[in-house]
Order: C-alpha cells, then structure tokens, then sequence
C-alpha cells in the first residue's frame, strides 16, 4: 500500500487517520469492484463509522449521478455527479470518475478510488472500530494463499468473462469460455468438500469470487455469453454462492434489480434496444 497519487491515499494512516464520521463510501450496487468493498465494510461493521452514497446504476452521458437522492444530489457532498469529486480532488483530472471511491469529509477530496486498496484499508487499518465478532478477511496465515487464489479469480473468473465480452474475435472468445468454465468447474471440485475458498474460515477471496456469481446468471450468461451452463447447475458452486447470500452483509448489499438494469442499459453496444430482461427469477437465491 504504497500507492503516490491524488486517489491513492492510505485510509488509515497519516494524513487519513481511521476517524468515525470523517469519510464517505460512494458506490452502486451494479458495480463487482464496488460491491466487494459494500460487503467488507458491512460484515466488519464499520457501515456505522463510515457512512455511503449510493450513485444510480444507470450512467448518464455525465457519469455517475446521485439521482436515487432528493434534488440528484448526495446529501451529505451536496454533488450531482461523481465527477464533481474527482474534479474537486484534482481540477487537472481528465479520467474516467469510476467508482468506488471514499471520500474525506474534512476536505470533501477523493482518498482512493481502487476498490482493492480499499477492501484491505477497512481490514487492516480500521480494526479499533471493527464490530467485536468481525471475521478477520486476510489473516496473516493464510496471505499467501488468499493472494494466490486472488491473483486466478482476478484473471481467469473476473477477467475472462470481462474479455469475453470485449473481443470481436471468436477464437478469442472461446478460449476465454474455456478459461473460465475450467476454473468454475475446478472450483465446483473444491466445494464438494469446503466451506470457503481458503482455509476453514470466510476470507476476502470469497468476497472477490462472490461478486461475480452473484452476476452470473442475470448479466454473464446472457450479455457476455458466459452459457455453458447457470450459476445454479454447478452442485457445489451453486449452494456456496448461496451461502455467502444468506449473511446480511452480502445478502443486503445486493440488489439484482440495480445489477439488471446497469448491465442491461449502460451496455448500449451489446443492448441496443434497451430492454431490460425480467428474467431470471432471482428468488431461487432466498431458498
Ligand atoms: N480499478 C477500479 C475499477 C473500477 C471500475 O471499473 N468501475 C466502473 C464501474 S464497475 C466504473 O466506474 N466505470 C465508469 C467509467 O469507466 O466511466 C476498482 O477496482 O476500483
């Protein structure tokens, strides 16, 4: 965590002490590497010491908009766009304002905007306000296998399905297909007799491959053509997935709805009618 930059801050550490009430999570709930950091910041407890926004899912010409809020703006930054803060941080930005970010109060100025740095701030750095039964996500014992299994999930399950739906080639579409269908079925293998993806306890990797198959079924399969077979025809993977669903963390930090229409409508190449499909029937995941 040696990041230099105006969005590589270091939450934590000087000058972003770990503070109650000083800093602001924005985020949607269509967006994987936003929802990694909703579910750590939730399961640690620390949805009480950091507050959110919540942008709509659906991007306008301008970018994230905080039009889920009364007047389209964030109540507490008093912004309309995700721009705002970028610009705000840096004046000179001419990026892209990707989400997510968390933002200091004190200064209204973007901290980090890379969900993986942010994912380990809120393990690492803000343990003195972490609830007392808060799972410990990347114990030190088991780093190495957890920067193992992060290191495949980000190429071979995140990565391959992304690219699948980025080439125009097919060769290069079935090679990623068959990249990523191995790795599900290998994966399927392991949960016939674990639990978790490392050790015998819940870690971040589960929180990283979660974020996919939560999408799996209502956005991969049909959008990027990831249709050998469902999320919910793998004997293993299917109850795992579920299992992670039924704790709260993870359960209320996902919104199918705002999942379909962010990948449904701001995918205008691979959508352009712009019909959101009302199908699957997402109630399979509650049983
Ligand atoms: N490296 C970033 C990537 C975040 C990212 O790609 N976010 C997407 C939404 S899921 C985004 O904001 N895209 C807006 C854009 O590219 O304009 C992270 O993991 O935090």
């Amino acid at each position: 965590m040696t990041h230099t930059g105006p969005f590589k801050g270091v939450l934590g550490s000087d000058p972003f002490p770990a503070q109650a009430g000083r800093y602001r999570f924005i985020w949607s709930e269509l967006c994987p590497w936003s929802h990694r950091v909703a579910i750590v910041r939730q399961l640690l407890g620390l949805d009480t010491v950091i507050s959110e926004g919540k942008l709509n899912p659906v991007i306008t010409e301008k970018g994230w908009q905080f039009s889920l809020d009364e007047g389209d703006q964030d109540p507490i930054l008093g912004t309309t766009y995700m721009m705002d803060s970028y610009l705000k941080t840096d004046p000179d930005y001419a990026g892209r304002a990707t989400i997510p970010v968390i933002i200091d109060l004190t200064t209204e100025k973007i901290v980090n905007n890379e969900s993986h740095d942010l994912m380990r701030q809120l393990e690492m750095n803000f343990t003195e306000f972490t609830k007392p039964d808060a799972p410990e996500l990347y114990p030190e014992f088991l780093r190495a296998e957890i920067d193992e299994i992060n290191a495949i999930i980000l190429e071979e399950v995140i990565g391959a399905i992304y690219q699948m739906g980025a080439t125009k080639s097919q060769d290069d579409y079935a090679k990623q297909y068959a990249i990523l269908f191995a790795r599900l079925d290998q994966l399927d293998a392991h949960f016939a007799d674990h639990d978790f993806l490392v050790g015998e306890q819940l870690t971040e990797a589960d929180i990283r491959l979660y974020v996919s198959l939560v999408r799996f079924d209502v956005a991969y399969y049909s959008m990027y053509h990831a249709d050998r077979n469902h999320l919910y025809d793998f004997p293993n993977l299917w109850p795992y997935a579920k299992s992670l669903y039924k704790i709260p963390a993870f359960r209320e930090t996902t919104n199918f709805e705002a999942i379909k229409k962010g990948f449904w409508l701001n995918n205008h190449a691979e959508n352009p009618r712009q019909i959101v499909p009302l199908g699957p029937d997402t109630s399979i995941w509650e049983a």
